[in-house]
C-alpha cells in the first residue's frame, strides 16, 4: 500500500487509553493523544527546572553543569530546592515524560493493530533508569544514593561506584550485561551488513531476496537463523543488555557491599573441596 494511502487507511480515531477522543488527533505528522500532551509538559518542566538549577549553580559550562542529588542525610525525605529538591523534582518530571512517552507507543499500537514490542522494548530502557535513581536509592535508604544529572558529573559518578565495589569488572552480572550488549552490535552488524548487500547490491545489480540472506549464512556457517529469526534474537539481545545492567547494579549494595573482586573467592570456600 502506497504510504499515503495506508495513513489515510490507519490514521482514524479509536484505540486510546484514557481521555477518549480528546486529544485524538494529529499535528502534522505527530500524534498528539493524552501522552503527548502529558509527556511534552513533563519534558518542558523538567527541562525548566534544569535550566533553573544552572542559573542559580556556579558555572554556564555545559561539561560541567550539574544537578546533585540531595546529601545522604535527608535520607527518603523531601529536600530543600537548593540541597538536592531539584534533583528529586526533575527526577519526577523525566519519569512522568519517559512513561507517558512509553504509553504513547502502546496507544500508536493500538491504532495499528500492531504487537507492543516497540513500548516494551523501551521500557527496558526506561527500568535501567529507574533503578539507578529510584529502585536503589529506595532499597539502600536515601536519594544520595542517584546519580547526579550532569555530563561530566554523572561519569564521575559511575567512575566511583565502580571503584567502591573493588573493580566493577568483576561483577557476574556486569560481565552478562557486557557480554549482551557486545553481543547487540555484533548481531546489529551482521544483520545491517547482510540487508544492505542484499537490498542495495549497487548500480545495474538486482535487488536479492531473503533466500541469498539465508544461503549466505547457510555457506558461511551452516546455520541461516532467518529473517525474522535476527530480529527476535535482536529483541532478546538488546533487551538483555538494558536488564543486566539493571541487575549488576541493583545487587551492588542492596545485596552485596564489598569487593566484586573477592566476591570469587566464594568459590574457594564452596564446602566441597575438602
Ligand atoms: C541470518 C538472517 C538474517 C540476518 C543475519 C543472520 C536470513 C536477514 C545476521 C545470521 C545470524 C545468525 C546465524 C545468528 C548469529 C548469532 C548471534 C548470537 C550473533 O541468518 O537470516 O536475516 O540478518
Amino acid at each position: 500500500m502506497a504510504l499515503l494511502s495506508f495513513e489515510r487507511k490507519y490514521r482514524v480515531q479509536g484505540g486510546t487509553l484514557i481521555g477518549g477522543d480528546l486529544f485524538d488527533f494529529w499535528v502534522g505528522p505527530f500524534y498528539v493523544g493524552f501522552f503527548g500532551v502529558t509527556s511534552a509538559f513533563f519534558a518542558v518542566l523538567g527541562t525548566a527546572f534544569i535550566f533553573y538549577g544552572a542559573a542559580i549553580g556556579d558555572t554556564w559550562n555545559p561539561w560541567l553543569i550539574s544537578i546533585d542529588p540531595p546529601d545522604l542525610s535527608y535520607g527518603l525525605s523531601l529536600a530543600p530546592m537548593t540541597e538536592g529538591g531539584l534533583w528529586q523534582i526533575i527526577t519526577i518530571c523525566a519519569h512522568g515524560a519517559f512513561i507517558s512517552w512509553a504509553l504513547r507507543e502502546v496507544e500508536i499500537c493500538r491504532k495499528l493493530g500492531i504487537g507492543y514490542h516497540v513500548p516494551i522494548a523501551f521500557s527496558f530502557a526506561i527500568l535501567a533508569y529507574s533503578t539507578l535513581v529510584v529502585f536503589r536509592p529506595l532499597l539502600m535508604g536515601a536519594w544520595g544514593h542517584g546519580f547526579p544529572y550532569g555530563i561530566m558529573s554523572h561519569l564521575d559518578w559511575v567512575s566511583n561506584i565502580g571503584y567502591q565495589y573493588g573493580n566493577f569488572h568483576y561483577n557476574p552480572a556486569h560481565m552478562v550485561a557486557i557480554t549482551f550488549f557486545f553481543t547487540t552490535t555484533f548481531a546489529l552488524a551482521l544483520h545491517g551488513g547482510a540487508i544492505l548487500s542484499a537490498v542495495n547490491p549497487g548500480r545495474g545489480e538486482k535487488v536479492k531476496d531473503p533466500e541469498h540472506e539465508n544461503a549466505f549464512f547457510r555457506d558461511l556457517m551452516g546455520y541461516s537463523i532467518g529473517p525474522l529469526g535476527i530480529h527476535r534474537l535482536g529483541l532478546f539481545l538488546a533487551l538483555n543488555a538494558g536488564l543486566w545492567s539493571a541487575i549488576c547494579i541493583i545487587i551492588s549494595g542492596p545485596l552485596y557491599e564489598g569487593s566484586w573482586i573477592e566476591w570469587w573467592d566464594g568459590w574457594k570456600n564452596l564446602p566441597i573441596w575438602n
